[in-house]
């Protein structure tokens, strides 16, 4: 309901609808190319948008920074030469957001105002080069930011949800899995079928998180007074033999319909990742996450030749290309695309497009460090593609709904956007700003045995 009547009190679009288009044109089309005397600069003519209609321009853009339950969120709003006609979009990493916020409020504001809201892919190839250097994660954030505003803004001009824009539905809610954890995997196999309970139907399992550093004695390099008492230690063989274990414990408990996913992290080596893959094999996994660091890339035919395991990867990439030769090669099986990292939906759907061709299907990253903005935007995507895997999902608290008006809905292990037009989410500033973001997201330092550093 709140969108519905913020958007529909505008003058310009009920005019439309009563003349019916050409007769608008023929009446506003001079008078309005006037409207936005700063969007024009002297050697520019006046341009004319859908249907003869002065184009409706960029007027302001700005990041808002906000952290209301743990994690740092960043979000774009691109406000419009049309008065109320504005959009939102997710430019969260959560890591580094306030350069985000810098790379937002001092660059974009000068490249964006002033140009048309509807050339969506001419801002993005444009911004994204702008900088020269291109493709990292503070900039791709603050692109994806841009990016989803501006799909947001088309949707409410064209007063239609964003999936409709890209095709309609192709399912009719979003399948998502759920996170269960635990210190045994006794505990682990109760929580998974407290969510199959909720009526979830995949469920990822970790025991004691990434790594499973509970299982993990007392270092050597903490006696040595190596490294910070922060730092932490993982045990990779302790690790490598507990998750069979732990497979067989929740198959045993829970049976052979939930699908179960678990994420490795990127934190095994190689040859441990194709013995514990091999020894998965009897217990079906849904996907094995993330089963080498974006540095072994180059080992993954090795580690597909060797176990018929499912493989979803990709949440570390930031280079939407990246993606392209293992899709291509098949290399994996789900592409995990944090989707504001690779730089927002114009990419996102570029990427899942091309692995229709392959069959890979899409997990885009939705964790607790994706604003409701972005896990709106990849529910979209999720609607309308044909390859759709199944999408990662948090519960949102009611803070999180209050700050963010619009917020997916999660039932029985379905995501749930609402039908109002563009993104269907909002960002109540007010409230926001109450929860300022901090630097304190983690220093993921994990070392091994003898204090090396293990890529997270
Ligand atoms: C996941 C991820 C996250 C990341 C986090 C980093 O699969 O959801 O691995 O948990 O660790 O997003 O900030
Ligand atoms: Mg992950």
């Amino acid at each position: 309901m709140h969108n519905k009547n913020l958007y529909m009190t505008h003058n310009r679009r009920e005019l439309i609808k009563m003349l019916g288009l050409g007769g608008a044109a023929s009446i506003l089309g001079p008078v309005t190319a006037k409207a936005a005397p700063e969007a024009r600069r002297s050697h520019e003519l006046p341009r004319m948008s859908t249907g003869g209609l002065p184009p409706v321009t960029i007027r302001s853009v700005k990041a808002i920074a906000t952290n209301p339950a743990g994690a740092n969120l960043v979000v774009v709003k691109v406000e419009t030469s049309e008065p109320g006609l504005y959009g939102v979009g997710c430019a969260t990493f959560t890591q580094r957001a306030e350069v985000v916020v810098t790379a937002i409020n001092n660059y974009m504001p000068d490249f964006c105002v002033g140009k048309d809201v509807d050339n969506i892919e001419d801002l993005w190839q444009s911004f994204f080069v702008s900088s020269y250097w291109r493709n990292g994660p503070v900039l791709n954030n603050a692109l994806s930011g841009l990016n989803q505003a501006l799909w947001d803004i088309k949707g409410k001009r064209a007063n239609m949800p964003l999936y409709q824009l890209l095709g309609g539905k192709a399912r009719f809610a979003v399948d998502c899995y759920a996170h269960a954890d635990g210190k045994t995997p006794e505990e682990v196999a109760a929580n998974t079928q407290k969510y199959m309970d909720e009526g979830f139907r995949y469920v990822r399992i970790q025991q004691g998180g990434y790594g499973s550093l509970q299982l993990a004695k007392r270092p050597d390099w903490r006696d040595a007074g190596f490294g910070r008492p922060t730092d932490d230690f993982m045990d990779r063989h302790a690790y490598v033999l507990a998750i069979p274990k732990l497979f067989e414990t929740v198959r045993k408990a829970c049976g052979q319909e939930v699908e179960l996913l678990h994420d490795t992290h990127e934190r095994v080596q190689p040859q441990d990742m194709i013995n514990m893959c091999k020894r998965l094999e009897e217990f079906d996994p849904y996907w094995i996450e993330d089963p080498l660091t974006p540095e072994n890339m180059h080992l993954f035919p090795q580690l597909r030749a060797a176990t018929t395991v499912p493989f979803a990867m990709g949440e570390l990439f930031n280079n939407p290309n990246e993606f392209v030769d293992y899709i291509a090669h098949r290399d994996f099986d789900y592409f995990r695309c944090h989707v504001s990292q690779i730089g927002g939906i114009t990419p996102a759907l570029k990427v899942a497009h091309l692995g229709e061709f392959f069959n890979v299907r899409s997990g885009w990253h939705g964790p607790g460090d994706v604003s409701p903005v972005g896990h709106a935007a990849q529910c979209h995507i999720d609607l309308a593609i044909w390859n759709f895997g199944v999408q990662e999902s948090i519960f949102f608290n009611d803070l999180i709904k209050e700050v963010f008006p619009g917020t997916p809905e999660l039932k029985k292990g379905y995501m749930y956007i609402n039908e109002a037009p563009g993104l269907g989410v909002d960002i109540n500033e007010k409230l926001a700003a109450k929860y300022p973001i901090n630097n304190n997201a983690g220093k993921w330092t994990l070392r091994g045995r003898d204090g090396t550093i293990i890529r997270p």
